[in-house]
């Protein structure tokens, strides 16, 4: 009986093993707090701001929302002393890295607002993302906190025209 318990195990773990490998292989990319910058009625752009960790390398190569006209990933730097955007094609996700979307770095830009985004609202994102050479869809639930929220970009986008 004994001996039988203890060959069941191995087998046990592996199972369990097999099965949170593949529970991976479906979350594809965690998205973890998710948050937009409110706006004020005359904004027309905001930013949108996440963490990603990719547990397979993967690339973030577009997003969507119902609530602006456009969505792009952007970059954000310093180019001596001006801050500067450009458009990112695509964002890569290295395998179980941490890929932060913050005020002064990546951000998802929202162009074309259809209505003011307010504190405690709520903005669907689908996030396009390719992973072993399928695109699959991925849909995040932004938060929507402060327009101070994060404060170092927000001169910077103010200034920023697209
Ligand atoms: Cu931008």
């Amino acid at each position: 009986m004994q001996a039988r318990f203890l060959a069941a195990l191995p087998a046990a773990a592996a199972a369990v093993l097999a099965a949170l490998c593949s529970g991976a292989a479906f979350a594809q990319v965690d998205v973890s707090n998710a948050w937009a910058r409110g706006t004020v009625p005359a904004q027309t752009a905001t930013g949108v701001f996440m963490t990603l960790h990719a547990h397979e390398t993967a690339k973030l190569v577009g997003v969507s929302t119902p609530a602006a006209a456009t969505a792009e990933v952007h970059e954000m730097k310093m180019d001596g002393n001006v801050m500067r955007m450009r458009a990112v094609g695509a964002l890569d996700l290295p395998r179980m890295q941490d890929v932060e979307l913050k005020p002064g770095g990546y951000h998802v830009m929202l162009m074309g607002l259809k209505a003011p985004l307010k504190k405690g609202d709520t903005v669907p994102l689908t996030l396009r993302i390719e992973q072993g050479g399928k695109v699959i869809e991925e849909k995040v639930d932004a938060e929507v906190r402060d327009l101070g929220a994060g404060a170092p970009a927000a001169g910077a986008h103010g200034d920023h025209k697209h």
